[in-house]
């Protein structure tokens, strides 16, 4: 398709050259164009549906990159990409090799800071700015920050810390009322309040309006008027949480109408006294029926059909699994209850949220208070599953350790996307869970290959287990399993020859092309055992009493070398006594860019023939 004025736009400078009618027009080809790429490549559609008007005006009413634009998230950037010279690779989008699906400053100058987590992004405008101040640069720092990432902890360390910078700093908040789902909690209140409230921005320009037409008192009004800003606005509003914090409010604006966005943003840069807050409301998903009318379902979305809207593919996968098993379990036990940080969708919960709706908690995007808040419930005797993205639980490593595991506090991580992810890239692999769980005392591990693994996983979790649980699966579906493995353990089973001389090691999803790595060799004449891990930690110790016949011991983890179970169980094998060949292979000492979950596992070798290469590398 032809995209007569999007294809013109080399960079910013090009937007501030176009008329009101030829902007409308860019917005509207900025549209196509992201449905069109979305439905090919997958990615976040709805949001940067949403902020399409929003990222033109701030690009033609600011001069990037000298300003500095930090997108929270980073999810809804790629319109930003497509306006600052990487419209010609947005087919590439979130593919081996190409643009990735997240702000990076090392694609680009005009991307100020890395992202991909939520809520980062007043903190680092907030050091950006610092910065700028102590090298004597003048310019402008604005951080574009979603109502939802509003719900997580890090943004109101942020707006604490700043709310009393002075030096051009601007906070835009895009109010599109979703996270992912409907947005939670008490500031999501305070936000829908402000929302219906008229502009002050627009009271302020008519009042003035008016008592310009008024001779002589006209003009003393206006300069009262002036003086009096803060007591107008409270007028309006009392008092709104920002201003408490040190921030200029304005809003609420239409976010898609760009005169509005044109004064607020031209305002904003005036107010060089004090932070300000620019209160922006968009609508997710804008001028795509289905993502408006879906707007959970096009945040983040697989291949679609442009048409109907209808996805291209769909499995039952392991979230799926986990859900299913978990609504089981809740309707026999009143104890168990299900904790998301604003991922009911991609958690798999949105029936345990309606079934059972008392139990249900989303707290927001809040990784770190929904650890310690299920540490609480545990002291009552309830039994809360905590499901998490792998990558977020990041976010509460220390709550792991100070609250949950040295209370020795019964609490579940039902661990999703465990392992490499595939297209979000380098923000969002789960290749750090298993090295920060394993390094923490009193806490057990499983992390199942099959389905039928993972609900037995689920049960021993709930009712077999002690203090920190975590059932880690990964993103998607089940792979090969041979016909005749025998009916699947929690623990670990040796499959194939027990008196084979090389015995590979390894757990999670890797099982399956170690099968396939086994057939391969077998036909090479080389004849080798799986052991495979279910449960990694503890450590079995009669696995390791298997492992130790053989001699030589490959040990293979998705998940970093470094910490990892390859390590701990080398470690146990050690104390045997015993002279083994003994090698790990994992991910070494880096992060894993963007490209297909099966890219990534080749390039790594934990495929089959990955696996197969080093064995032969070895024998
Ligand atoms: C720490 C963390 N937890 C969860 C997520 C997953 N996530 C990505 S975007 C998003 C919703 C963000 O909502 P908002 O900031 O309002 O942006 P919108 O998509 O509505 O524009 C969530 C929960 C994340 N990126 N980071």
């Amino acid at each position: 398709m032809e995209y007569k004025i999007l294809s013109t736009i080399k960079s910013p400078s090009d937007i501030k050259k176009l008329n009101d009618t030829e902007t409308k027009e860019l917005c509207a080809e900025i549209r196509e164009k992201l449905i069109e790429v979305v439905s090919v490549n997958g990615g976040h559609l709805a949001s940067n549906l949403g902020i399409v008007e929003l990222t033109v005006m701030l690009h033609k009413c600011f001069n990037c990159p000298k300003d500095s634009i930090v997108w929270d998230v980073g999810h809804q950037s790629y319109v930003h990409k497509m306006l600052t010279g990487r419209y010609d690779l947005i087919d590439t989008i979130r593919q081996k090799d190409g643009l990735a699906g997240f702000p990076k400053r090392s694609e680009s100058k005009y991307d100020a800071f890395n992202a991909g987590h939520s809520s980062t992004s007043i903190s680092a405008a907030y050091g950006i700015a610092k910065a700028k101040q102590l090298k004597g640069e003048q310019s402008y720092t604005i951080a574009v920050i979603g109502d939802g990432s509003m719900t997580g902890g890090l943004a109101y360390e942020g707006l604490n810390n700043a709310g009393r910078f002075k030096k051009n700093f601007i906070v835009i908040l895009n109010d599109n009322k979703m996270s992912i789902s409907n947005n939670v909690g008490a500031v999501a209140k305070h936000l829908s309040h402000m929302r219906i409230q008229p502009a002050y921005i627009r009271i302020k320009r008519r009042t003035e309006k008016l008592l310009s037409h008024i001779p002589l008192f006209g003009k003393l009004f206006k300069k009262v008027l002036k003086r009096s800003k803060s007591k107008l606005k409270n007028l309006i509003y009392k008092n709104t949480l920002f201003d408490v914090l040190g921030y200029t409010y304005l809003g609420p604006v239409d976010g898609h109408d760009m005169d509005e966005l044109n004064n607020a943003l031209t305002l904003a840069k005036k107010i060089t006294n004090e932070p300000v807050l620019v209160h922006v409301v968009t609508r997710k998903g804008k001028g795509y029926e289905p993502a408006e009318s879906h707007p959970k379902e096009f945040h983040g979305i697989g291949k679609f059909d442009i048409d109907t809207g209808e996805p291209l593919s769909s499995h039952k996968g392991f979230s799926a699994v986990f859900a299913s098993e978990l609504c089981k379990l809740a309707e026999k036990d009143k104890k168990i209850v299900a904790i998301t940080a604003a991922m009911t969708l991609g958690t798999g919960l949105s029936e345990f949220s309606k079934k059972f709706k008392n139990r249900f908690f989303d707290v927001g995007i809040a990784e770190e208070h929904a650890i310690t808040f299920a540490c609480g419930l545990a002291t009552k005797g309830i039994i809360p599953f905590f499901a998490v993205y792998s990558t977020f639980l990041q976010r509460g490593f220390d709550q792991l350790i100070h609250d949950a595991a040295i209370q020795n506090l019964h609490i579940i991580l039902a661990v999703d996307r465990a392992g490499i992810v595939g297209d979000d890239g380098e923000t969002h692999q789960g290749t750090f869970d298993v090295s920060m769980l394993n390094t923490i005392p009193n806490t057990t591990i499983f992390s199942p290959c099959y389905f039928s693994e993972l609900r037995h996983s689920l049960n021993a979790a709930a009712y077999m287990c002690k203090g920190l649980v975590s059932v880690r699966y990964p993103r998607g579906g089940e792979l090969y399993m041979p016909d005749d493995y025998t009916e699947p353990s929690i623990d670990f089973n040796l499959y194939g020859d027990e008196n084979a001389d090389i015995t590979l090691i390894t757990y999670g999803r890797l099982f399956s092309f170690a099968c396939k790595a086994k057939e391969a060799l077998a036909s090479d004449g080389i004849n080798i055992n799986i052991l495979k891990l279910c449960r990694i930690k503890p450590i079995d110790p009669k696995a390791v009493e298997l492992a130790a016949r053989s001699s030589k011991i490959f040990f293979f983890e998705e998940s970093l070398v470094a910490g990892g179970i390859g390590e701990s169980f080398g470690y146990e094998l050690k104390k045997t006594g015993k002279n083994f060949f003994y090698k790990i292979h994992g991910i070494k000492d880096r992060f894993v860019r963007h490209e297909t979950v099966l890219q990534a596992l080749s390039e790594l070798e934990l495929d089959d023939k990955g696996m197969i290469k080093i064995i032969k590398e070895n024998i």
